[in-house]
């Protein structure tokens, strides 16, 4: 990780956290959250899709049942849309000023359910990829992995559920090991946490890892 962020001096660190349904990405980011502020880093904390004004309004159209038609391009090419205008007005100038980025979700997110979920091809997302973010990829990327039924149970038990939440279990399977799949293959920037464990002993495991990350930038 010093490596990383040594040859990158000056700018901040892009850190994602990322998961199936029900993991627990909102009751931790704000933890990581904590983590970073209380060293002493500027952080900014944001989401995909969303983000940004543009950002927010193309994530309602996504999550909203009345487009349970929309075809799977559609839903592709409005997640690199938002995210487009996310990079230029947010994340860029945030890491080019020296601050953290925390984002809840990002490309990781659309290779494991556009491509894993939904079956479209790495290499015509890697296109996308290529054309939005140019060499902009995370730094580090949390995946809170835990086996998809006890991940849809807990999600049952909040209010109702959006256009990705009405997917069955075998959607988030296949979204699950697309991204274990992309961890396997980027060890170095992946960092998984056990989250079938109890909140305190998954915040345990992501404070340890948070520790590390601080250690290796040097803060
Ligand atoms: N999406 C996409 O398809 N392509 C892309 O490129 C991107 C996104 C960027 C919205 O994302 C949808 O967009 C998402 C993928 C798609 N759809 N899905 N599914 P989102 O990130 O905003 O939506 P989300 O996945 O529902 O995230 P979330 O709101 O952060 O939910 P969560 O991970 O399930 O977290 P939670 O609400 O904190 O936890 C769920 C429940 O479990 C809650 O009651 C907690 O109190 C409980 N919980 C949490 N941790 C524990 C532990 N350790 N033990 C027991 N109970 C726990």
């Amino acid at each position: 990780m010093s490596t990383i962020i040594n040859k990158r001096a000056g700018r901040g660190c892009f850190v994602t956290v990322e998961g199936t349904e029900g993991v627990g990405k909102s009751s931790n980011i704000a933890f990581i959250e904590q983590q970073l502020t209380e060293a002493g880093v500027d952080v900014v904390t944001t989401r995909e899709p969303g983000g940004t004004p543009l950002g927010e309004e193309v994530r309602t159209l996504l999550l909203d049942h009345r487009h349970s038609g929309m075809s799977v391009d559609a839903e592709l090419l409005l997640m690199f849309a938002a995210r487009a205008q996310h990079i230029e007005q947010l994340i860029e100038p945030a890491l080019a000023r020296g601050q953290w980025v925390l984002c809840d979700r990002f490309t990781d997110a659309t290779y494991a359910y556009q491509g894993g979920g939904r079956g479209i091809s790495v290499e015509r997302i890697a296109v996308l990829e290529q054309w939005v973010q140019g060499s902009l990829r995370p730094d580090v990327t949390v995946l809170l992995d835990l086996p998809v039924e006890i991940g849809l149970a807990r999600a049952a038990e909040r209010g109702t559920a959006d256009r990705f939440e009405k997917e069955q279990q075998p959607f988030f399977e296949q979204v699950r090991n697309a991204y274990l799949a992309q961890a396997k293959s980027a060890p170095e920037r992946y960092r998984i946490i056990d989250a079938s464990r109890t909140l305190d002993e998954v915040q345990q495991q992501l404070q340890r890892v948070m520790k590390n990350l601080l250690s290796e930038a040097g803060v």
